[in-house]
């Protein structure tokens, strides 16, 4: 839908480039034969710009099922562009300011709109519930929808939601410079490598220590910190000492960088401290990335590239002038001060700012509230892309503004120990999103607690847990305390 052969610059993604009419919304939808008459809306992560398979494969990790086989009707969507060819691909899309409204929220309606009027063409009947589930990236879509379409979704699920995308990638910007200060220079020996900020051994020695500190505090040494809130983790008990002289022990500088990059900034949250921060999809991932071996070439950290790329491409406004610049020395050179004002601005070419269209952090949920609509967030403690802080600030707001009770009416936030960017990480992290909101929904009652396991192929499953561990996950503010009984189970926590 809305093909246009290209940008409205005319300058950008021609169609020889992108081997398709460059912009428009393509979208997939997959009916099946036995339908339930509810349909599942696939939220799309990082820059989207790629179609997905429509099957509505639930964010579970292990799980052999889907959206399709349980009998939903399911869409999935680009939002409005394709990844281009080449360097920066992914993020070209920015230079388009139709595709950045589609890409911020646009496409919701669009697409929800088109997906009801082929169901009820292929059915003959308007469909009974109608849900989005979107992580990351995917997650911001939903929490759009639940402010501005309110009307489009029963109920939304998201994990690890980028609802304040705009204000986290300011926050990465001055994690780059911090771990800059501490790292060795590259290849290249001018650029400093953030890779070499914290090596495998000293994170191991954070996690080591977190835990030393904080897990028995829900009761149970088990690996999992349940109780975050009561977790003020004292970083000075990694210093390098003649008392402390173990193998990954911090020096005094890496511990204030490593206190400040958690921290955060005040436009932002700050994380928590939590061990998942050592597995290989938190920190080595997002904010250290692969040791530089090439002259020149890009680290791979999400901060320095992908999170790099978003900013200085699809943000700020204006964008970066040169499409081929390379986004790391944006972050690593940048004033955070100024892209931070660049987020709020607008211009004749680009009349929506970052905040207005990525930015989804609108505690008014009036309308959705008005019509029985669910909203139910999922967040990793180890999340190190977006702050679990992050959301329990929005629920906090909402609470603060229709009541604990009301909002517990309309939204819930659990928090997973260990877990990382939506999976991975020493936790617990296969559970069914979409049965806990359709129970909710097809019930009126919210869930309080949900049982989640182990998925056995997770790699960075500590060695002397079970591989049949269940763990209680309990709705913010609870937080699930060992009761006694058998540690490896659930049922052996309660909610407190
Ligand atoms: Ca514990």
């Amino acid at each position: 839908m809305n093909a246009r052969t290209n940008g409205l610059d005319g300058s950008e993604g021609s169609a020889a480039t992108s081997g398709a009419a460059a912009y428009g919304i393509d979208f997939r939808i997959r009916l099946p034969a036995a339908w339930n008459t509810k349909t599942f809306f696939e939220g799309i992560g990082g820059t989207a710009g790629s179609l997905n398979a429509a099957r509505g494969d639930l964010r579970v990790a292990g799980a052999q099922d889907n959206a399709l086989m349980r009998g939903y009707a399911v869409v999935a969507t680009d939002t409005g562009h394709r990844t281009m060819p080449g360097t920066n691909g992914s993020f070209r899309f920015g230079f388009d300011p139709q595709a950045r409204l589609e890409y911020g929220h646009l496409f919701l309606p669009i697409v929800a709109n088109a997906f009801k009027t082929v169901v009820q063409a292929a059915y003959l009947q308007a469909p009974r519930r109608s849900y989005f589930i979107g992580s990351s990236g995917g997650g911001r879509q939903g929490m759009k929808a639940t402010q501005m379409y309110p009307d489009l979704f029963d109920a939304v699920a998201v994990v690890v939601p980028g609802f304040r995308v705009a204000s986290a990638t300011i926050a990465n910007m001055v994690m780059v410079q911090e771990q800059a200060s501490i790292s060795r220079t590259g290849v290249d020996a001018v650029t400093p490598d953030i890779a070499t900020a914290f090596s495998r051994a000293e994170l191991n020695f954070a996690a080591g220590k977190i835990l030393e500190q904080c897990d028995a505090l829900d009761g149970v040494a088990d690996g999992m910190i349940f109780s975050p809130s009561r977790c003020a983790f004292d970083s000075q008990r990694l210093l390098c000492s003649a008392a402390n002289p173990a193998s990954g022990c911090f020096s005094q500088p890496k511990i204030d960088v490593f206190k400040r990059i958690h921290d955060g900034i005040p436009q932002y949250s700050p994380w928590s401290f939590d061990p998942g921060l050592a597995a290989d999809n938190g920190w080595p991932s997002h904010r250290l990335g692969a040791v530089n071996t090439v002259a020149g070439a890009p680290n791979t950290a999400n901060i320095a590239g992908q999170m790099a790329g978003h900013l200085a491409f699809d943000l700020v406004i204006p964008p970066v002038e040169d499409p081929f610049a390379n986004p790391y020395l944006y972050m690593l050179n940048g004033d955070p001060a100024a892209a931070f004002a660049k987020l709020s601005a607008t211009s004749t070419k680009f009349p929506h700012s970052a905040f207005s269209l990525m930015n989804a952090d609108s505690p008014n949920l009036d309308k959705f509230a008005a019509r029985k609509g669910r909203l139910l967030m999922v967040h990793g403690l180890a999340d190190p892309y977006f702050s679990p802080a992050d959301s329990t600030r929005y629920l906090d707001q909402l609470n603060k503004r229709y009541g604990a009770e009301a909002a517990a009416d309309i939204v819930r936030l659990f928090l997973v120990p260990g877990m990382n960017h939506g999976t991975g990480g020493p936790t617990t992290d296969v559970y069914d999103t979409l049965q806990l909101i359709d129970n909710w929904v097809e019930t009126g009652i919210a869930p309080n607690s949900y049982v989640a396991g182990v998925n056995p192929g997770n790699a960075a499953l500590p060695a002397n847990w079970s591989r049949s561990r269940t763990r209680l996950i309990c709705a913010y503010p609870t937080e699930a305390h060992y009761r006694g009984g058998a540690i490896e189970q659930a049922a052996s926590f309660e909610c407190r």
